[in-house]
C-alpha cells in the first residue's frame, strides 16, 4: 500500500481539526481562537452521540453578509435539544446572537455555520443527565457539498444497504449527533463505490432521504417533495417549495419508491451544505436525459438568488450581519 492509498489515520494531540480554518468560535458564551475551543476526551456526546447540532449559511449580499433562515435554524436546534431532552442553558435569541457575533467577528463575507449543542464529562455511562450541557458556534468557509461537478453534470446516487433511522428507533426529525452514523455509513459506502451519494430507503422501501439531503422530483410538470415520514424536515426542502410555487410549479408531497426517481424527468436534492444539487443517475440508470435538469437549474439559480439577497419576494429569510 502507498502513502496515498493509506486510509487518513489522525494522530494530532491538538485534536486534530488543522484541516478545518474556523478561526473564531462561540464556546460557551465567549469568542476565542480555534485553538482554544477544546473538550476533554470524556465528554459525555463523545462516547453516545448525545449533541444537537444545525447547519446553516451566510451569503454576500449587497448589503453585507446575510444568514439564511436563521429563526428557523435556531429553532430546530432547540427541537432537537428537546427531544434529547437537553437543557439548553442559553435562549433562542442569544443563540442567534451568537450566530450573528461568530460570522462578524470572522469577516466572513459567507460561511457554513455550525451550532452544536452537548453534553459534557461529568459523569460516563448511558444516562447524561447529570452532565453539563454546552454550546458553540462554529464557521467555515465550505463550497460545492457534492463538488462542482455535481452541480454540472449532475450527482450520482447509489441506493444504500443501510436504511434510514425508523421512527421507533432514532428521532431522525432531531438533528442529533448519534444519527449521523446512519449518514456516515450510507455515505462511506456510496463514496468507496465510486458514488457521490446515497440515496436511504426507509424500512417499508420507500424513498427516504440522501446522507446530508431531502429529495425532490419532477414528473409531467409537477413537482413532487418527499414526505416528511422519518426524514429531517429540511429548511432548503421548505424554501424550494415556496420559490417552486412562486414560480408557478404544482408542487406535490409524496411518498415514493425507488422506480419513481428511476423514472422521473427530473431528480435533484436538497440541503443548506448541499443548496439544490441535480442528480443524473441513480443505481445506474440516468435520469431523464441523464444531465442536471432544467427546471433543477432554474430552481438552483432562483434559490442562489433568493440567498443573496436578490430576490426581494423572499428577503424576509435574511438576517443582515452588518445593522
Ligand atoms: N436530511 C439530512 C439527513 C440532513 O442532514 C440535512 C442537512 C437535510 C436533510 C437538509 O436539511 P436543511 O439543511 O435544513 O435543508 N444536512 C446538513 C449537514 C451536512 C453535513 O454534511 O454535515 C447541512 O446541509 O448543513
Amino acid at each position: 500500500m502507498t502513502t496515498a492509498e493509506k486510509p487518513a489515520t489522525v494522530k494530532a494531540s491538538a485534536g486534530g481539526d488543522a484541516g478545518i480554518n474556523a478561526g473564531l468560535i462561540w464556546f460557551n458564551g465567549t469568542i476565542v481562537p480555534q485553538e482554544e475551543a477544546r473538550v476533554s476526551v470524556l465528554t459525555h456526546a463523545l462516547h453516545y452521540g448525545t449533541s444537537v447540532f444545525e447547519g446553516a449559511r451566510a451569503y454576500p449580499t449587497q448589503r453585507g453578509p446575510a444568514i439564511f433562515r436563521l429563526q428557523e435554524h435556531t429553532q430546530r436546534l432547540f427541537d432537537s435539544a428537546l427531544i434529547l431532552r437537553m437543557p439548553v442553558p442559553y435562549s433562542q435569541e442569544e443563540i442567534n446572537q451568537a450566530i450573528i457575533e461568530t460570522v462578524r467577528a470572522n469577516n466572513w463575507t459567507g460561511c457554513y455555520i455550525r451550532p452544536l449543542i452537548w453534553r459534557g464529562g461529568q459523569t460516563l455511562g448511558v444516562n447524561p443527565m447529570p452532565c453539563p450541557v454546552n454550546a458553540m458556534v462554529a464557521t467555515w468557509e465550505w463550497g460545492a457539498y457534492l463538488g462542482e461537478e455535481a452541480i454540472n453534470k449532475g450527482a450520482r446516487l447509489v441506493t444504500s444497504a443501510w436504511v434510514r433511522l425508523p421512527a421507533n428507533a432514532m428521532p431522525g426529525k432531531a438533528k442529533a449527533g448519534g444519527n449521523y452514523v446512519n449518514s456516515v455509513l450510507a455515505r462511506m459506502d456510496a463514496v468507496s463505490a465510486g458514488f457521490d451519494e446515497a440515496l436511504l430507503l426507509d424500512q417499508n422501501g420507500f424513498v427516504g432521504e440522501g446522507t446530508g439531503e431531502n429529495i425532490f422530483f419532477l414528473k409531467n410538470s409537477t413537482l413532487y417533495v418527499i414526505s416528511h415520514s422519518v426524514n429531517l424536515m429540511g429548511i432548503t426542502r421548505d424554501s424550494v417549495i415556496q420559490i417552486a410555487r412562486a414560480m408557478g410549479l404544482t408542487v406535490q408531497d409524496t411518498m415514493a419508491t425507488r422506480e419513481q426517481l428511476y423514472t422521473a424527468d427530473e431528480v435533484f436534492m436538497t440541503g443548506t451544505a448541499a443548496e439544490v444539487t441535480p442528480v443524473s443517475e441513480i443505481d445506474h440508470r440516468p435520469i431523464g436525459s441523464g444531465k442536471s435538469g432544467p427546471v433543477a437549474l432554474e430552481l438552483r439559480q432562483r434559490y442562489l438568488r433568493a440567498v443573496t439577497g436578490q430576490d426581494p419576494d423572499f428577503d424576509h429569510w435574511l438576517t443582515y450581519v452588518n445593522r
